[in-house]
């Protein structure tokens, strides 16, 4: 991840910026948001948004999409932060930190929470004011709904919901459709909402779309085998328990394959994608 070093603080900056005031009153649910936003996250969704504007705008400069790539982590940020809570998934420990709610509270927890999904709001809507040109504004607002659409009810929080719904009939087609939904839709809403601000076609969007759904598979199926120890200590709901190590590698290896045919169907230069996606599906191996 080091090489991405520079285009993290480049993100990060961005991310901080919006902390700048805060009265009395403010202060603990400020401090209480920056706690998890500082807490080690690895910002793989906005180096998504960075990565795919840069190839899809055909520039190196990523100014522009920075809004947008702050505003998914925001969002991220405040789905860790409830998905640890004690009606969620009661998790004392994320990052190798004491969760949010451990640190300041429940209710400043869910407060905080909600203060960053309407942060990601602010920023982007911030953004919008000051375009000009008709044809930036609707780029910019088809960008908005997809990060709000791939992140709400019919994207990450409907798999949140078949997690929390569905623990006694989960089999394997269930638990995919919880992983498209609970992980693979955001990073597709990083990727897709990137490329629809650098100018890409319908159909791009659907070639992309398939890239995203194959990533965000093979990434959450790596984190279960990296988590499984973890995991199996705490009875969670995965796909290891329907498939061994063995059958997830090659899952893992057929869905890297897939998605990176997607990129190759796309006349742009996505070799650096590509490669951010390789680093994922084979971290810690
Ligand atoms: C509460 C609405 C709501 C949704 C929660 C994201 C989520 C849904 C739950 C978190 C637990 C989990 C297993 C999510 C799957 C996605 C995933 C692999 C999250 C971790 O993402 P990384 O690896 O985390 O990017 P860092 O720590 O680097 O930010």
């Amino acid at each position: 991840m080091e090489k991405y070093n520079e285009m993290i603080s480049s993100i990060d900056n961005y991310i901080y910026k919006n902390f700048t005031a805060a009265d009395e009153y403010q202060k603990k649910v400020y401090e209480s948001m920056k706690y998890s936003l500082s807490s080690g996250g690895k910002r793989v969704r906005p180096i998504f948004s960075v990565l795919a504007y840069r190839a899809f705008s055909r520039t190196e400069d990523y100014e522009k999409v920075l809004p947008f790539a702050c505003a998914i982590e925001l969002i991220h940020t405040y789905s860790l932060i409830h998905d640890d809570l004690p009606s969620m998934d009661n998790d004392d420990i994320r990052r190798g930190k004491p969760t949010n709610h451990k640190v300041y509270s429940e209710a400043i927890a869910i407060l905080a929470g909600d203060g960053l999904l309407n942060m990601a709001t602010e920023v982007i809507a911030r953004e919008l004011e000051n375009y000009e040109e008709l044809d930036e504004i609707k780029k910019g607002i088809k960008s908005l709904k997809y990060i709000f659409t791939s992140s709400g009810v019919h994207g990450m929080i409907g798999g949140q919901v078949i997690d929390m719904v569905y623990t006694d009939e989960m089999n394997y087609d269930i638990c995919e459709s919880m992983y498209k939904l609970k992980t693979a839709a955001l990073i597709k809403a990083a990727v897709v909402s990137a490329g629809i601000l650098a100018g890409i076609n319908d159909e791009e969007v659907a070639t992309l779309e398939e890239f995203s759904n194959c990533l965000g598979m093979a990434y959450q199926i790596r984190d279960d085998i990296l988590d499984k120890e973890k995991d199996l200590e705490n009875d969670t709901n995965t796909m290891l328990k329907y498939k061994s190590v063995e059958e997830l590698e090659k899952i893992i290896e057929n869905l890297t394959l897939r998605a990176k045919e997607q990129l190759d169907f796309l006349d742009y230069d996505t070799t650096e994608l590509s490669c951010f996606a390789d680093s994922l599906v084979n971290r810690g191996i």
